[in-house]
């Protein structure tokens, strides 16, 4: 398994929208962000992710791009972009972008000519279809409710959005519109960017044939994903990516990829393969979804996500290369979710984290996470500026005539804005975010869970991830070691061993808000040292053929 920087590095996803303000607008922005660099270096950061900054009218947060090579005005200038870039470089981290090339906003300009008539260059950039009988031209649904078609009057024809219908999907069929992208993507490059998160990258390659899916009894729409998802010519688009536009530069390469399963991602990350270096699976985002999907929230079983981890662990482990994530911009806060956000936060924030970090492959920590952040409870739907919690709401209301409560419990434990209120730097008003009105509410917690006071109090869950990071930098076990699974069966306890040359350490995390007792009897009488725990009283003499665990203790010891 070759060496490479991103292997070694942590990544800190930011959403810029509710990072930082600067300008007294409610709306965080790049000069926000460059504030903040140096509480970025603090933690120990190697890479900085930036969620979409170009120019957008919104519908999805930026998520719909209406100019690849401008910058949202919203979030300020290229000048202050080109600062931010050389003041991340100046302080020894990389800055990735988010490319957004399954999709633009309708109102990219080539987007504005495709519409404008049936012949015209772009027309082949969307994907146009006539329709069926006077309805769609097949039964797909869009991910954010509805159908994915549709209809255009001007022309008559309907254009594929498998997101909103502000977001027409891009043909990749035609070679035109593959190097438009491709030169797009060096333009960004040439200028020092270090890399992209590839937004649903494994959609991007359609079955020309565009046939109905099967609908659920009582459902008129079907997700089409079995005709895109990895679709037939995938692996030759982003080969030829690699050839035209990555081979050409030393940068890192995340596609986020919904659906994807670990043989599909040895294609994707296999190193002799020239496509990406890692994909953002969603199997344990999955967990605890119901037969209605995401907003049909189910207990889920501990067994569960680590046979999930575990799968991903050693299907990659001598082929590709992992990352690894807990939460990000469309997901619920992971204290909230796998922990405990109320007696335990703190105590089951870190033991989080060391269950993440200690595994195979590239952390990623989304912002806010590494002080403990949580879901947020808004009383009224206006409250929520999210268009999937939106339109899913109004589909609950309207079609199904459900009742307020029935339905707000599903979004205070899925709604994306979970991860979207602003970052809380402080107690004071807004959380220091901003001091205009924030364009989305505060969580009222700032109060007790900021930064400032994450950094006055050296146990806070700030030291924590630093620590981990600074471990990760001294030993390359946690780097480069295999992994293997412990205690397989156990729904309280996820326990696993990393070994590389005759080292091993041993991580054990307990996953409830009991004290339990572990054996390890094979480490017993092994000299060890211990690499970092949430347990102030344990020690480097502690027997482990009984193990005596605190709620949500998370340990580390090494073997050497
Ligand atoms: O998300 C892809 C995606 O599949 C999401 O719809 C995700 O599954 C969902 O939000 C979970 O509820 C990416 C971006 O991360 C997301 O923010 C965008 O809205 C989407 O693509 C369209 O660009
Ligand atoms: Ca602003």
């Amino acid at each position: 398994m070759t060496k490479q920087w991103w292997k070694e590095s942590v990544v800190y996803q930011i959403y810029p929208r509710s990072f930082n303000d600067s300008n007294h607008d409610g709306i965080g922005d790049i000069r926000g962000i460059i504030e903040k660099l140096d509480y970025i270096k603090k933690l120990g950061i190697d890479v900085i992710w930036l969620s979409p900054v170009y120019d957008s009218p919104n519908d999805d947060n930026g998520y719909d791009i209406r100019h690849y090579r401008q910058i949202m005005s919203e979030f300020g200038t290229m000048e202050d972009f080109d600062e931010l870039l050389d003041e991340t470089h100046a302080r020894g981290m990389k800055l990735v972008m988010d490319l957004v090339v399954n999709h633009t906003s309708d109102e990219h300009p080539w987007f504005v000519e495709s519409r404008a008539s049936t012949h015209n260059d772009k027309r082949d950039y969307y994907i146009w279809k006539k329709g069926e009988n006077g309805s769609e031209p097949n039964n797909w649904a869009s991910n954010f409710g509805g159908s994915a078609w549709q209809f255009d009057e001007g022309t008559g024809e309907y254009y594929l959005h498998l997101f909103s219908k502000k977001q027409p999907d891009l043909n990749w069929e035609n070679p035109k519109l593959r190097e438009e992208v491709y030169d797009m993507m060096r333009w960004w490059l040439n200028k020092g960017v270090d890399g992209f998160r590839m937004d649903v990258i494994n959609f991007i390659s359609k079955d020309q044939r565009f046939l109905d899916s099967d609908a659920k009894p009582g459902h008129v729409y079907a997700s089409g994903s079995s005709y895109f998802r990895n679709g037939p010519r995938i692996h030759e688009f982003l080969q030829e990516m690699h050839k035209e536009v990555l081979s050409g530069y030393d940068v890192m390469t995340v596609g986020e990829m919904p659906g994807v399963d670990v043989e599909q991602a040895k294609l994707y990350t296999g190193e002799d393969r020239n496509e990406l270096h890692m994909v953002f699976h969603f199997e344990h985002m999955g967990l605890g979804n119901g037969p209605g999907g995401k907003w049909d929230n189910q207990p889920w079983k501990l067994t569960e996500l680590k046979q999930i981890m575990t799968k991903w662990q050693k299907g990659l482990e001598s082929v590709g290369w992992n990352s690894l994530y807990w939460n990000n911009h469309d997901q619920p806060r992971a204290v909230t979710r796998f922990g405990d956000d109320a007696d335990y936060r703190e105590q089951s924030a870190k033991m989080l984290a060391t269950c993440l970090h200690m595994m195979k492959g590239t952390p990623y920590i989304y912002q806010g996470e590494e002080i403990g952040m949580t879901n947020v409870s808004f009383p009224s739907i206006t409250d929520y500026k999210d268009i999937e919690t939106w339109n899913w709401y109004q589909e609950q209301k309207e079609k199904f005539g459900r009742d307020h409560s029935s339905f707000m419990a599903s979004i205070y434990d899925r709604s994306r804005d979970n991860a979207r209120t602003p970052m809380q730097w402080s107690d004071s008003a807004n959380a220091g975010f901003t001091d205009a009105k924030p364009w989305i509410g505060v969580n009222p917690n700032y109060k007790n869970i900021n930064v400032k006071q994450s950094l006055e109090n050296p146990d806070s869950v700030f030291y924590y991830y630093q620590k981990l990071i600074q471990l990760r930098k001294r030993e390359q076990t946690i780097v480069y070691g295999d992994y293997e699974l412990l205690l397989e069966d156990d729904e309280e306890v996820f326990a696993y061993t990393r070994t590389l040359k005759g080292e091993t350490l041993l991580i054990v995390c307990n996953f409830t808000g009991k004290y339990i007792t572990r054996e390890f009897p094979s480490f017993s009488n092994k000299p060890k040292t211990l690499l970092i725990t949430n347990n102030d009283e344990r020690t480097d003499m502690d027997a482990l053929d009984r193990v005596r665990l605190l709620p949500y203790e998370a340990l580390v010891y090494k073997f050497s």
